[in-house]
């Protein structure tokens, strides 16, 4: 069923359709992606979790995303560290939106991965956030969803106001310097 007003989902028994799939290439990327689940929890997006890796489970990765695509997933959060293919990989299997995340390496401070991320090949796009920044990613894939969802857009704008509030009441007190 679809609320034709604000163009949201519902299955049949009235729990709004999965959104947003959250993808990550190892457990120990949760810490970095973490904010991006506060984001869809606190915006009441539908999303699910999964760890999957490109170069360690290549097979069920594709298996993951056609299921998701099925299941009437809109945006892909794809997060991964080093070698980060794992974006490119799901964007390649599917014409569903892929948000990359590239989290932190060790060796390379993050730069492999944004790199691995951001430079696709022509003809398969993977949007980009920067390195950790999975607060981002979340508002991305919720700017993707609001364009054809009027609930989003709304709490997205008051989103805006109280983060512009925020900043314009902050204040420098010299004395404290
Ligand atoms: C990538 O390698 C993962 O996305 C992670 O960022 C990094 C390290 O993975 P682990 O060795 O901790 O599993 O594939």
């Amino acid at each position: 069923m679809i609320d034709k007003k604000l163009g949201v989902r519902y299955d049949t028994h009235g729990v709004r359709a999965m959104e947003v799939a959250i993808i990550m290439g190892s457990k120990s990327d949760l810490p970095v992606v973490k904010p991006a689940i506060e984001v869809l929890k606190d915006f009441e997006v539908p999303f699910e979790v999964k760890i999957l890796s490109a170069h360690r489970t290549p097979e069920e990765l594709v298996q993951y995303v056609k299921e998701a695509e099925r299941k009437g997933v809109k945006v892909f959060i794809a997060a991964a560290g080093g070698a980060a293919h794992l974006p490119g990989v799901v964007a390649a299997h599917t014409l569903v939106p892929v948000i990359g995340l590239p989290v932190m390496s060790k060796d390379l401070s993050g730069l492999d991965s944004i790199l691995s991320i951001a430079q696709m090949p022509e003809g398969i796009p993977v949007a980009s956030v920067g390195i950790n920044r999975a607060k981002n990613a979340a508002l991305l894939a919720i700017q993707i969803l609001s364009m054809k969802d009027g609930g989003l857009l709304e709490k997205l704008r008051a989103f805006r106001e109280a983060q512009k509030k925020r900043v314009l009441s902050s204040e420098v007190n010299l004395d404290e310097l």
